[in-house]
């Protein structure tokens, strides 16, 4: 159990967790560093947020928001683009980030995979039921660690299918998109599940609404919520831990990675 750390830096108005603080590149980037100082290997920027109800940006200002800040962190750890778009992806690309986390694992640019594959970039795939603005209206599953897990494999194929590397594909199975808070759990407990998919695990339940609904704590107040599903998600086979609050979750990986031994 060692996993990577991704640390979020935001550059978004309205973003569920921290809208609003790093809108200024410059702010940004020195975030950027100071999660790479505390222990994250990869830094994901983002231009839009993902939350429910969140407004639509252009590709303009999605490149406007997030070109400088890939720029200014790409020398300083492995920069990946939280985008669904695929301007912004090549924009991001040409600025140095080396992987495009797609919440939409492809579905609304398909054209995302080619540029990947031309240009030998990592690739991340997540799954969500609906789209952010409809996700939480009624999540429903037949078994939800099968309905995700079956619904990794097709977008994987289809990845590779258009000639990206197996081997640049990470997944993730999109804590807080479209589910429930009993969904969240049982893909938490059953991680481990989606291991046989063969591919690095992604894992975001960083501040999200799912641990408010456990003990009612608003967004800035679930920093153990976040340690102790991160840590449980790290254990059941998580390689990549995506969360906002790095030096502390790395202080847990330590804890837990020596008490395991
Ligand atoms: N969660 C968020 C955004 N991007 N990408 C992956 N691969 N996995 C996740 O769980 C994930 C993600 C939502 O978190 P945040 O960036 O803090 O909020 P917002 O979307 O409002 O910017």
């Amino acid at each position: 159990m060692n996993p990577k750390l991704m640390g979020v830096v935001n550059v978004t108005p309205d973003s569920f967790s921290d809208g609003g603080r790093f809108l200024d590149a410059e702010k940004a980037i020195a975030h950027g560093n100071l999660l790479a100082e505390q222990g994250a290997g990869i830094l994901d920027v983002g231009g839009e947020s993902t939350r429910p109800g969140a407004e639509e940006v252009s590709v303009e200002e999605e490149v406007v928001r997030t070109r400088p800040v890939v720029e200014g962190l790409a020398g300083v750890a492995t920069v990946s683009i939280d985008t669904s778009k695929l301007g912004v992806a090549e924009a991001a690309l040409d600025a140095g980030a080396a992987i495009v986390n797609d919440v939409t694992a492809l579905r609304v640019a398909p054209e995302i995979a080619g540029l990947c594959a031309e240009r030998g970039a990592g690739l991340i795939l997540m799954h969500m039921q609906g789209d952010p603005r409809t996700m939480q209206a009624d999540p429903r599953y037949g078994d939800v660690v099968e309905d995700v897990k079956a619904f990794l494999a097709e977008r994987l194929e289809a990845a590779v299918a258009a000639g990206v590397e197996e081997e640049r594909i990470w997944l993730d199975p999109g804590i807080g998109f479209g589910k429930t808070l009993e969904h969240n759990l049982e893909l938490l407990r059953r991680l481990g599940e989606l291991r046989s998919l063969g591919r690095p695990l992604v894992v975001g339940t960083s501040r999200k609404s799912f641990i408010g609904k456990i003990d009612g704590s608003g967004v800035g107040d679930r920093l153990g919520g976040t340690i102790a599903s991160s840590v449980l998600a790290a254990v059941e086979g998580a390689d990549v831990l995506r969360v906002h609050d790095v030096a502390e979750t790395a202080q847990a990986r330590t804890m837990a990675a020596a008490v395991l031994g």
